[in-house]
This record gives structure tokens, C-alpha cells and sequence, in this order.
């Protein structure tokens, strides 16, 4: 399929500098599927059309295959399904939109027929975004929170839809070559601090901003864990925090070089984790294991409340 003329984002209205967000964060994800209540933990079904993920590769390529996934995804409690057609895993290469667009449409035209959960397009490009709107998806997640291409922010503005802004040091073909920092938490906050802001100034609503700290993106084991551990810091930026943590290999580190598909339990104890220090959304492959450790951590988080 002919990818559409370039959009050009319209003149921004001269507004007032954006303000400090307030805390809590939203407690809602509005969609054009409708509603994502947060005020319970959404976990988000992983499906990638990809042949290369380190996760999944080659599993969801064929849209029947993936239709059904996501069907049963959804019934074992998935509320967001996460579609990309692009693998981020360490060393990939980036592939071209019109690539990445003839794994993805048929995917996504056969998972938009067979469930109503909102789906959001795990990419970095415009182009791919304007195309999957169009068929039918909900939500951006945008793992370089809008700076590999300079169209992407106002397009989510113009489109009404809300995005998901990750951090990220470096690309997927370096990032962990010698992944640095003086202060993960403390960059990590700023990072995402200002690539809130961009999308404010953008236009995009506050109400329609989720952040990420790009669990695995540039980050070595100690990193990540550091991240985990003071997810707090990160919840009290007053958005809501999506947390990715699912078969990384960090988990596989920790455990004695373990594959990646003996990481199930090593990756629900993330996930509950996650949850306790205030993950809003978890973007998991394992729907029905991981939805038994958030309704537990969750239950616990109520009773010290
Ligand atoms: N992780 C991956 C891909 N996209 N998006 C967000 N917002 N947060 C994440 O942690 C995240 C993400 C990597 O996982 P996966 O999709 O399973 O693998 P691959 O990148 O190889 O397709």
C-alpha cells in the first residue's frame, strides 16, 4: 500500500508555557475505542508482527494467527493490545516504512476486526501512525517520545489520540553497547519531564500522556533494577507510568543467563513489583500469568492504603 502524502502539522496557536503537571496522575486513557479506566492496573497484550523480536519474532507475522492472540489475550484480561511491526531489540537495525507497513496492516486490520480493546502502534514514524488511524488504532507508543521523527507529536495533537513517550538512550542498533549515566533516575526523570513538555506545547492533552522509562533501552541490569526500585520518583511526575519489563534480559541476567522463554516467573515477580510501586499500565506477553500477580499485588496495594 502507497503510504499517504506527508502530513503538515497545522500552525501552533501562540498559548501560555505549559504548566508544572499536577499530581495524581489521570486516573483515565480516553480512546477512540473508549475508555481505559486506570484507576485498576491495564495490562497491555504484546503482538508483534515482526520476524525478528527477541520475544516473539515470526509468532504473530501471520494476521490469523495473530487475530487469534489477541482474541485470547483479551479474554485472559489483556485491556490494550500493543502492535508493532519494527523490533527494538538490541543491535536491530531500522526497517523502512513501507516495510514496516506491509507486516503491519494486515495484522492490524485482522486484530482491529476481532476485538474492541484499544489498540495502540508500537512505532516511531508518522507515516506508520497515519496509516493505522486510519485502520482503525488507538493509541501511539512511541519508544523515542516523539524525536526520531519531528512530524509525530503533532500529529497525535491534531489526531486526538493519546501517546506514549519512552526513554531511551541511544538507538536499538547501540544502546547497549555502553549504556551510561551519572544519575539513571535523576536523567531518566528529565528526559521524560521534557518530552512531557513536548507534547504539551504540541498540543497533546495532559489527560492523553503516558510515560515510560524504556526498561532494557540503553540501560545495563543494574540500571533497570535501579529504575524498579524507584518507580516512585517516576509516578510523581503526575502521568501514568506503563512499565515493560516482560521476558527482558535483564531477567535472564539475574537469573543465570536464562532464554527467553524461561523467564515467566522471573518476570511476574517484576511485573507485581511494578505494580506495587505504581505502575498504571504493564506491557506483558504472558496475559493470563501476569494478570494473577497484578490482581494479587494490586489486592496489597489496596490493603495498606
Ligand atoms: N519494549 C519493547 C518494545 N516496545 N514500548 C514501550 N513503551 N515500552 C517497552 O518497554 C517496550 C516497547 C521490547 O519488547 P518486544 O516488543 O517484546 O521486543 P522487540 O522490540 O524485539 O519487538
Amino acid at each position: 500500500m502507497a503510504l499517504p502524502a506527508p502530513w503538515q502539522p497545522p500552525r501552533p496557536e501562540p498559548s501560555a508555557a505549559p504548566l508544572a503537571a499536577p499530581d495524581p496522575a489521570p486516573r483515565a486513557l480516553d480512546t477512540r475505542s473508549g475508555r481505559l479506566d486506570l484507576s485498576r492496573v491495564a495490562l497491555v497484550g504484546v503482538l508483534n508482527a515482526t520476524p525478528d523480536s527477541f520475544s516473539d519474532g515470526g509468532a504473530h507475522l501471520d494476521p490469523g494467527r495473530a487475530a487469534e492472540t489477541a482474541v485470547a489475550m483479551v479474554a485472559a484480561g489483556a485491556r490494550m493490545l500493543d502492535l508493532g511491526a519494527e523490533s527494538s531489540r538490541p543491535g536491530a537495525l531500522p526497517i523502512s516504512p513501507e516495510e514496516e507497513l506491509r507486516r503491519l496492516l494486515p495484522v492490524l486490520r485482522r486484530v482491529r476486526a476481532a476485538v474492541r480493546v484499544p489498540l495502540s502502534i508500537d512505532t516511531t514514524k508518522g507515516a506508520i501512525v497515519r496509516v493505522a488511524l486510519a485502520e482503525g488504532a488507538d493509541v501511539v507508543n512511541d519508544i523515542s517520545a516523539g524525536r526520531a521523527d519531528a512530524e509525530m507529536l503533532p500529529l497525535c495533537a491534531h489526531e486526538r489520540v493519546p501517546v506514549i513517550l519512552m526513554h531511551m538512550q541511544g538507538t536499538p542498533a547501540t544502546m547497549q553497547l555502553a549504556p551510561c549515566y551519572a544519575d539513571i533516575v535523576g536523567e531518566v526523570v528529565s528526559f521524560l519531564t521534557a518530552r512531557a513538555d513536548a507534547a504539551l506545547a504540541a498540543g497533546i492533552l495532559r489527560a492523553a500522556i503516558v510515560l515510560d522509562p524504556g526498561i532494557g533501552f540503553g540501560k545495563t541490569a543494574a540500571h533497570n533494577l535501579t529504575l524498579l526500585a524507584r518507580l516512585e520518583t517516576l509516578v510523581a511526575l503526575g502521568y501514568p507510568i506503563l512499565v515493560g519489563v516482560s521476558r527482558k534480559g535483564f531477567i535472564g541476567e539475574l537469573l543465570g543467563h536464562r532464554p527467553v522463554g524461561e523467564r515467566l516467573l522471573g518476570t511476574a515477580s517484576a511485573v507485581a513489583l511494578a505494580v506495587a510501586r505504581g505502575a498504571a499500565l504493564v506491557r506483558v506477553h504472558d496475559v493470563a500469568a501476569m494478570q494473577d500477580g497484578v490482581v494479587i499485588a494490586e489486592a496489597i496495594g489496596r490493603a495498606q492504603a
